[in-house]
């Protein structure tokens, strides 16, 4: 069994969710996992003993006019690897969390201690934010300095390869879904609670900033509720949605869409939706799509990104470009409208089956052992 440290973002999002339930599934399987953030991760809600969190957390001098999170994290990095001799080290999202792991790496070789660490990619690290030229030469060097690196989707490795001019071998290991808690569950009683019965369920999940025009979330839903009595639940939070409750006013289907703010339970949520619309500007994998299809709720998206790989026109869902809402709104219809509407769900449900945890950790567990082992004997 592997002592593995994690870190990640315990914010609301989907690097963090991955990681955080990475380690969960490790732990189960008799891993001992070390979290590494500056706060608890929000999927990490129950005690096991095979889970530990460590908190980064440092003194904000009146000097420091940007808090050096880096340099707390690599100095915690160093810590707790020599406090609780870990094997390896898995950061999820390169910045900074691949430099910080670099920089605790060589700090270690001084104290004669090797570790080597992973760095997974998640998409904004790589698609919007490591494209920054403030950013770029520490995140290229970074990619080439882990001792392996993963990507979400088949697409995020080729924009990596397209934006870094990098030959590091890139495994793509996808999203996973734990279907212990993402699955079908009949809530007939809270459905009724929040729509009659002849409405349908519409349902967006996201952080609400600009990447996931949300905007066009609200358009879609104007334009199907022409055709049809609907109600949008819009769960989450972020940059974007003071404005998106302007423009459902503006539109005047506010009455008709829920901003519930950010959820928990939502496969609950999951589990009473018809359709679930995700129109981003870029998404490297969509994991809240392939939960969505985990609880048998079909998906209109666009194109973007990693999304290919999961959606299948006609199948589980319809993709369209980016910014064709109406298209989108055209082909929730056909999804909502459709005799076919439960095979749509089946489709989305098998979909999601091949994502399953047992399917995906695995071979991040391969991976572990195969760096560990290459890294001794090199
Ligand atoms: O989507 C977000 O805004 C959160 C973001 C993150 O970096 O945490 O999610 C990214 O990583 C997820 C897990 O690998 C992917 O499923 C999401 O598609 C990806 N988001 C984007 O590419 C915009």
């Amino acid at each position: 069994m592997l002592k593995i440290g994690i870190v990640c973002y315990p914010t609301y999002g989907g690097s963090g969710v991955v990681a955080t339930e990475l380690g969960k599934a490790l732990a189960d399987k008799g891993h001992q996992i070390h979290f590494i953030t500056y706060n608890e991760p929000f999927r990490l809600d129950q005690f096991h003993p095979n889970i530990n969190y460590h908190e980064v957390s440092f003194q904000n001098y009146a000097l420091f006019e940007y808090p050096p999170y880096e340099t707390a994290l690599a100095s915690r990095m160093v810590e707790i690897v020599l406090n609780e001799s870990l094997d390896i080290i898995h950061v999820h999202y390169a910045i900074p969390h691949a430099s910080a792991a670099y920089i605790a790496q060589q700090i270690l070789i001084t104290k004669g201690i090797h570790i080597p660490f992973i760095t997974t990619l998640h998409g904004t690290d790589i698609t919007l934010v490591g494209k920054d030229k403030s950013f770029l030469p520490v995140v290229a060097f970074s990619i080439e300095a882990s001792n392996a690196v993963t990507a979400v989707s088949h697409a995020l490795k080729k924009e990596t390869y397209d934006h870094f001019s990098t030959q590091k071998e890139i495994e793509v290991i996808p999203n996973f879904i734990d279907f212990d808690r993402f699955s079908f569950q009949d809530k007939s009683h809270f459905r009724k609670a929040i729509a009659q019965d002849h409405q349908k369920i519409i349902i967006h999940i996201s952080n609400f900033r600009k990447v996931k025009r949300v905007d066009d979330v609200m358009r879609l839903f104007a334009i199907l509720r022409q055709e049809i009595d609907a109600i949008l639940l819009m769960v989450g939070d972020g940059p974007d949605r003071t404005q998106t409750e302007e423009l459902a006013k503006c539109l005047n289907i506010n009455n008709y869409v829920k901003f519930l703010g950010k959820q928990k339970a939502v496969e609950e949520l999951l589990s009473v939706s018809d359709l679930f619309v995700m129109p981003s500007q870029t998404e490297s994998f969509g994991l809240a799509a392939l939960e969505a299809m985990a609880c048998r709720v079909p998906v209109v998206t666009s194109n973007s990104g990693g999304l290919p790989e999961i959606v299948e026109n006609g199948v589980n869902g319809y993709m369209t470009e980016v910014g064709d809402y109406e298209s989108m709104a055209k082909f929730g219809l056909e999804i909502l409208k459709d005799k076919n509407h439960d095979k749509f769900r089946e489709s989305a449900y098998l979909t999601a089956k091949k994502y399953s945890i047992e399917a995906i950790v695995p071979q991040y567990e391969t991976l572990y052992h195969s760096v560990i082992h290459n890294f001794k004997t090199r």
